[in-house]
């Protein structure tokens, strides 16, 4: 048990400055009370995050979204709340220029501008001290002989490459892949495999990042994070839970058990190791619920699952499959995922001065009202600013 708990206490779980603004659907996004209007006031909000929970102290910064004119000075605020600057990710969806790709464009101009905002990421990390860079592209083709599949696998592989090159000591970037949307007959990194193959031939820099949306229906996501570690290239999660496409619902609301199984994969490969690198990071939005205990119970929900993975009999479970004993090894699993682990969970957060129950402790703490009060006028962030 004292291992358990040493393990989870290590855990660090990032959450995401877009996730603190307003969201929706391209049908509607409801503006919601209290909702920060800059970057600054996202931090504040994500510090309330890690004060309750104990286990979330590194916000993600999303560029332009999080624009600032002084980086360092962000960076200071952060540790001011009590908190730091996580991975940095990069856009290059939101641009007219980009209607027919960003680094995968055919036209040569549009590709350098994209590359440079790469670059000028890299930037930020410098001044912010953050050592992750996280590159998603929305690149893609509609319609079949609309451009050249594999040229634009070539141009994807040079962009890479010069953002590689200019990585830092301590720095890395995590390639994200996704199936489809918005581009919707092929994407340019539409699966692991093809981040995969970037990444090996880039180097140790680069790694590949699981977004747990991003999927086909019935995909075994953990089939990918085992292989992925063994390999030394899984180099974190966008974690959020979906019912259809790219959801971005809360982790573990619509599939508890799909998230212990990945967890039981990362604790299986000594992902939770701090030296493996592994980012557990949040990418949620949340359009009808509140952001911040929104992002509490998400970061609840992956701690409950890392507990329940870190609670599987190993020993048991290597006995029953080597005996090839196929109900006792499921049983061996299903124990572990069957145990209430929040009594653990609130023993551990009161070992640490922490409340038992951080929904709770929030919802008494008065913040929500103070925010809702003093945030008045101004323009409240949004997903796209
Ligand atoms: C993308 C992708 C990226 C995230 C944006 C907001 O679908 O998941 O990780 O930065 O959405
Ligand atoms: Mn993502």
């Amino acid at each position: 048990m004292t291992d358990i708990k040493a393990a989870l206490r290590a855990q660090h779980i990032e959450t995401p400055s877009w996730a603190y603004g307003n969201s929706g659907t391209r049908f509607k996004v409801f503006a919601q009370r209290g909702v920060p209007r800059d970057p600054y006031e996202k931090l504040a909000d994500a510090a309330q995050v890690h004060a309750y929970t104990g286990i979330a102290p590194t916000v993600a910064l999303h560029i332009p979204w999080d624009k600032v004119d002084d980086y360092a000075d962000l960076a200071r605020h952060a540790r001011e709340l009590g908190v730091g600057i996580g991975a940095i990710n990069s856009n290059v969806f939101q641009d007219d220029d980009y209607m027919l790709g960003s680094v995968t464009n055919p036209s040569a101009r549009v590709r350098r501008k994209a590359t440079d905002h790469l670059l000028e990421c890299v930037d930020i990390m410098d001044a912010t001290g953050s050592d992750t860079l996280k590159l998603w592209f929305s690149d893609g083709i509609n319609y079949p002989g609309q451009d050249d599949i594999r040229a634009r696998q070539d141009r994807l592989a040079e962009s890479l490459a010069e953002v590689y090159d200019r990585l830092g000591e301590g720095q890395r970037f995590l390639l994200e892949y996704k199936l489809f949307e918005p581009a919707f007959y092929a994407t340019d990194v539409p699966d692991w495999g093809t981040a995969y193959a970037h990444c090996v031939k880039l180097g140790p820099k680069a790694q590949v990042v699981v977004d747990t949306g991003h999927h086909a229906p019935g995909t075994n996501i953990e089939f990918i994070v085992a292989f992925l570690l063994r390999e030394g290239k899984l180099g974190g999660f966008d974690f959020n839970s979906r019912f259809y496409a790219d959801d971005d619902l809360m982790v573990g609301a619509a599939d508890p058990f799909q998230l212990f199984r990945i967890m039981f994969e990362v604790v299986r490969g000594g992902g939770l190791d701090p030296e493996t690198g592994v980012a557990f990071m949040l990418d949620q939005c949340h359009n009808i619920e509140p952001k911040i205990p929104g992002q509490i119970r998400s970061v609840m929900n992956v701690q409950e699952a890392t507990a329940k993975a870190l609670l599987v009999d190993r020993e048991a479970l290597a006995a029953a499959q080597s005996e090839g004993d196929v109900l006792g090894a499921n049983a061996v699993f299903m124990d572990a995922y069957n145990t209430d682990v929040r009594p653990l969970l609130a023993e551990l957060r009161e070992e640490s001065g922490l409340a038992p129950d951080p929904m709770t402790a929030y919802a008494k703490s008065g913040y929500f009202e103070k925010i809702a009060a003093e945030r008045v006028g101004g323009t409240q962030a949004g997903w796209g600013a």
